[in-house]
């Protein structure tokens, strides 16, 4: 068994990405459902607060964000690999460009579409995410635009495919097209008959097609009691912390996503990369747990 327990739900985009990476793999999974919106009373105890989805668990480690999750998947389960032109670069690029640029495009036009369909509890709740007005009406109005950007990125990803490459890095799939696949996958899954074909964008569907079919690889469901007896059973894994990190060694610091969802992470500082920041927590119910999430995006105060 590879340990992977993914807090997700399944209609969660990010979680996509991160379930065709699993598939890309071939890894076997365990898949803990968490609620779309709060609270998740099963959920916070393991992060110490953070409450996005996906969150991946393995043992007593906690990685907050698909950015870290997939790269902690390479690290620990490298063939085959998510980079199988054998650079890192390009997926960066695409994931950075699919998680913010056509994100954005996405939930305009599915919530633009949705509109006063979307259930006032999910409202609310996005507004207390985002600190923001989940304005229904300046979505609708924005939503056709939206349609027009999304078919605009479909045709980027065409374009890179027309010297015949199967996949974006050539002929096996990776990271570049679980990022790019996902936020059509939204689309097209919560909002069917919207951009469900790009007959005119030659390649796209076709493409859009082989990724689905990689599937998600050994998926099998975990009940959140499980998933937190196994966080009590583990110890976390040892960390190393930077050299130009070492004055945080030992210090009680907030860890916070940078852009929404904001809620901080308490532990005490116990690790870093150049990729990653981590803590250690002490839980009275489920003793030591490690918390990891990503440096690009996140920040670290020290209290
Ligand atoms: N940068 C984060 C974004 C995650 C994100 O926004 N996830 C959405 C679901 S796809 C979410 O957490 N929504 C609020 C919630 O589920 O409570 C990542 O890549 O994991």
């Amino acid at each position: 068994m590879s340990g992977i327990i993914l807090h997700q739900y399944d209609s969660s985009p990010f979680t996509e990405k991160v379930r065709i990476c699993l598939g890309i793999k071939g890894l076997a999974w365990q898949a803990v459902d968490q609620p779309v919106i709060m609270p998740k009373p099963d959920l916070t105890p393991l992060t110490g607060g953070y409450r996005r989805i996906p969150v991946m668990q393995i043992g007593a480690d906690i990685y907050c964000d698909s950015t870290l999750i997939v790269r902690e998947l390479e690290r620990r389960f490298p063939a085959p690999s998510l980079f199988p032109a054998g650079n890192s670069g390009h997926a960066n690029a695409v994931e950075i460009w699919a998680d913010k640029a056509l994100f954005q495009s996405a939930v305009l036009a599915i919530f633009g579409t949705l509109g006063d369909g979307v259930d006032p509890a999910f409202i609310k709740d996005r507004e207390a995410l985002s600190g923001q007005p989940f304005n229904v009406a300046a979505m609708k109005a924005m939503a056709p635009f939206a349609l027009t950007q999304i078919k605009a990125h479909a045709a980027l990803v065409a374009e890179h495919l027309t010297d015949g490459r199967r996949f974006l890095e050539g002929d096996a799939p990776g990271l570049s097209d679980a990022a790019a696949y996902y936020n059509f996958w939204f689309i097209r899954s919560f909002c069917p008959g919207l951009a469900d074909r790009f007959d005119d964008v030659h390649g796209f569907d076709a493409w859009y097609a082989r990724v689905g079919a990689i599937g998600h690889g050994d998926r099998s469901n975990m009940i959140p009691a499980d998933a937190l007896a196994a966080a009590k059973a583990s110890e976390p894994v040892p960390l190393d912390i930077l050299q130009s990190d070492e004055a945080l060694r030992g210090r009680t610091v907030a860890l916070s996503a940078t852009d929404y969802g904001r809620d901080p992470i308490m532990g005490i500082f116990a690790g870093s990369t150049h990729s990653s920041l981590s803590v250690l927590r002490e839980d009275t119910e489920l003793g030591a747990i490690a918390v990891h999430v990503p440096r690009l995006g996140y920040s670290v105060t020290a209290s």
